[in-house]
C-alpha cells in the first residue's frame, strides 16, 4: 500500500508540472503514467480501497455500531463537512475521498453481525470481489458479443439451479433479474402468455377476466405485478393460511371453484417457500395437485427459502417444488451473495423468449456469425441488464455447494437457538409455538407495565406500540437493528431473521438484552 495519503494530493509535488489533480484527470488514463512515479488513478483507487477496507474491518470489530442514524433533514443540511449538494465546479479528489468515507459512515452496516433487519445481510468477501470485478468489466448482459464469459456463467448457474429444483435435463430456462419482485412479475407475465399468447399483441382487452391466487402471507409483489400487468389487484385472490402461515389447499380449491362460478378464468397460483414474516413453506405437493387438476400455472416464490435447496438437512421443506412451472430464487438472501442477485427459473424452454422478444435488429441481428441463442437480451423486459451472476459464480467456486450448505445450516441453527432461548425468557413471548421452519423467529417483548395485568383489546393496543417505540430508540442508539410488523389481528411483533454467517450466539443474546434494556421503562 502506498504511504502517501491522497489527502494532501493537491500539494506542491503533485502540481509541479502544472497539472491539477482534479476528478477530470481520472477520465484520461494516459495523462499521468510518465510522471515521476505518480499514478493518481492508482493512488486514488488504493485510497478508496483503504476506506472500504477500514469500513469492513469496523463492521466486524465487535465495537462498532450498526448505524449512526440521522434524520433526512440532517443529511440534507449537511454533516461535519459532508454535503449532498452538487455544484457546477469539480471538487478536489481529496474531497471525493472524504465523501466516500462519510457516505459509508452514515450508511447502515448491513453486514454487521447485529443487523437483523432484512432478509439479505452480510458481506461475503469473495462476493465483494466479484462485485468489484463486475463493475470493472462494466458490461451488459443483453448480448453474447459484449458479455461472452458472463453469459456462459449465467447459463451454468441457471442449469445448477434447475437441477436443484429437480427439473430434468430437457427442462429449464430463466434469467437473472433485478430482484424477487421482478422475478415474480416475470412468472405472471410468462404464465399469462402461455395461456393467452394473444395478450402480447392485442393487450388485456382481448382477454376474459383472469385471476390468480396466492396466500394471504405471500409477498406483496404479486399485487404489484398484477397492477403493472393490467390484471388488477382485485384479481389477486388471497388464500387463507393456517396458524403457521402455510397456504391452505382446501381454501385454494374452494376459491378456484368460486372464481370459476363467477365467470372468471383462474390461470396461476403462487406458492411460497419461506414467507416474509413467518418464514413458512406452503404444502407444494398439495398445491401442485390442485394446479394439475385445474390446469393452472404453478409458481413457487422461493426468493427467501430457495437457499435451503442447498441443505441436505432442510431441503425436504421444499418437496414438490420440482412440479412448479416457475420458481423465483434470490441468492442475495439465504446464500449471502451481495445485492443484487435474483433468478426467475421457468420450466418450459423458450417461453421467456417468445413472450418478451421484440427482435430489435440493431441489437439481436439474426445473421451474426455465432450462436445467437446466447443473446439473452430478448428474454427480458429490460434492455440493458446488469451482470448479477459473476459474484455468485465466484462464491460458488470459492466455497462450493458444500460451503453454502454449511453457512445456511448455521443460520438455521441460530434460529433454533433464539427460539429455545425465547421459550425460557419470561418477558418475551413467541408468536408461533412451533420450532421455526426457516430462520424467521417472531416474538413480542412484554414491558413491565403490561406484565401480570388482564389481557384484552386495550392490552393489545398498548402492546402494538411497544415494538415501534423500542425500534425508534434502537435506531437512535444504533447498537442493533431488527424489524417489526403486525400480522392480521396480531399487534406489532419483532421478527428476527438470520442470513449473515458472521452472526454468533452472543449477538443473538445481545439482541434480546438490548430489547429489554430499551423497553424496560415502557
Ligand atoms: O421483500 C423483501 C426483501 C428483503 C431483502 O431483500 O432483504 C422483504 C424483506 O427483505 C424483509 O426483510 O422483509
Amino acid at each position: 500500500m502506498r504511504e502517501k495519503a491522497l489527502i494532501g494530493f493537491n500539494d506542491e509535488e503533485a502540481m509541479k508540472d502544472g497539472q491539477h489533480l482534479d476528478i477530470s484527470s481520472l477520465y484520461a488514463s494516459d495523462l499521468f503514467p510518465a510522471r515521476t512515479g505518480e499514478k493518481p488513478t492508482e493512488l486514488f483507487l488504493e485510497q478508496i480501497f483503504e476506506i472500504l477496507f477500514s469500513y469492513i474491518k469496523r463492521t466486524y470489530d465487535g465495537n462498532s455500531k450498526v448505524l449512526d442514524f440521522h434524520h433526512p433533514h440532517q443529511l440534507l443540511d449537511g454533516l461535519e463537512g459532508f454535503s449532498l449538494e452538487l455544484s457546477d465546479q469539480p471538487e478536489p479528489l481529496e474531497q471525493i475521498l472524504v465523501d466516500c468515507r462519510d457516505t459509508l459512515r452514515y450508511s447502515v452496516k448491513t453486514a454487521h453481525p447485529r443487523f437483523f433487519n432484512q432478509l439479505s445481510s452480510g458481506l461475503d468477501m469473495v462476493g465483494l470481489a466479484g462485485e468489484w470485478l463486475t463493475a470493472t468489466a462494466n458490461t451488459n448482459m443483453f448480448t453474447y458479443e459484449i458479455a461472452p464469459v458472463f453469459i456462459m456463467m449465467e447459463d451454468i448457474l441457471l442449469k445448477k439451479m434447475h437441477e436443484m429444483v429437480g427439473w430434468t435435463e430437457n427442462e429449464g430456462d430463466g434469467i437473472f433479474s433485478p430482484g424477487g419482485t421482478i422475478s415474480n412479475l416475470y412468472s405472471i407475465l410468462v404464465a399469462r402468455y402461455k395461456y393467452f399468447p394473444i395478450v402480447k399483441t392485442k393487450g388485456m382487452a382481448a382477454l376474459p377476466r383472469i385471476v390468480l391466487f396466492t396466500s394471504a402471507h405471500s409477498h406483496y409483489s404479486f399485487k404489484k405485478a398484477s397492477a403493472v400487468l393490467g390484471i388488477g389487484t382485485e384479481n389477486v385472490i388471497a388464500i387463507n393460511c393456517d396458524e403457521r402461515g402455510k397456504m391452505m389447499p382446501s381454501d385454494l380449491e374452494a376459491k378456484i371453484l368460486k372464481a370459476k362460478d363467477e365467470g372468471s378464468i383462474p390461470f396461476y397460483v403462487s406458492a411460497t417457500a419461506g414467507t416474509t414474516v413467518y418464514g413458512a413453506f406452503d404444502p407444494f405437493e398439495n398445491i401442485a395437485d390442485i394446479c394439475q387438476k385445474y390446469g393452472l400455472w404453478m409458481h413457487v416464490d422461493a426468493a427467501w427459502g430457495g437457499g435451503l435447496l442447498l441443505s441436505k438437512k432442510h431441503r425436504f421443506k421444499l418437496n414438490g417444488i420440482k412440479r412448479a412451472n416457475s420458481v423465483t430464487w434470490n441468492p442475495h438472501k439465504m446464500m449471502g451473495v451481495p445485492l443484487q442477485c435474483s433468478a426467475i427459473l421457468v420450466r418450459e424452454k423458450g417461453l421467456l423468449q417468445a413472450c418478451n422478444e421484440m427482435c430489435a435488429d440493431y441489437l439481436f441481428q439474426p445473421d451474426k456469425h455465432y450462436n445467437t441463442a446466447y443473446d439473452t437480451g430478448d428474454k427480458t423486459i429490460q434492455c440493458g441488464r446488469h451482470v448479477d451472476v459473476f459474484k455468485l459464480w465466484l462464491m460458488w467456486k470459492a466455497k462450493g455447494a458444500n460451503g453454502f450448505e454449511l453457512q445456511i445450516n448455521k443460520c438455521l441453527e441460530l434460529a433454533s437457538y433464539i427460539y429455545k432461548v425465547l421459550k425460557t425468557r419470561e418477558n418475551f413471548e413467541l408468536v408461533l409455538p412451533n420450532e421455526p421452519e426457516h430462520t424467521n423467529v417472531c416474538f413480542w417483548y412484554i414491558p413491565p407495565s403490561l406484565r401480570r395485568v388482564p389481557r384484552g383489546k386495550e392490552w393489545n393496543a398498548k402492546l402494538h406500540k411497544v415494538a415501534s417505540t423500542i425500534k425508534a430508540h434502537m435506531m437512535e442508539e444504533g447498537t442493533v437493528m431488527i424489524g417489526f410488523q403486525p400480522l392480521g389481528e396480531k399487534p406489532n411483533f419483532f421478527r428476527v431473521v438470520f442470513s449473515n454467517p458472521a452472526t454468533k450466539k452472543s449477538d443473538v443474546d445481545f439482541l434480546l438484552e438490548e430489547i429489554e434494556r430499551l423497553g424496560n421503562n415502557l
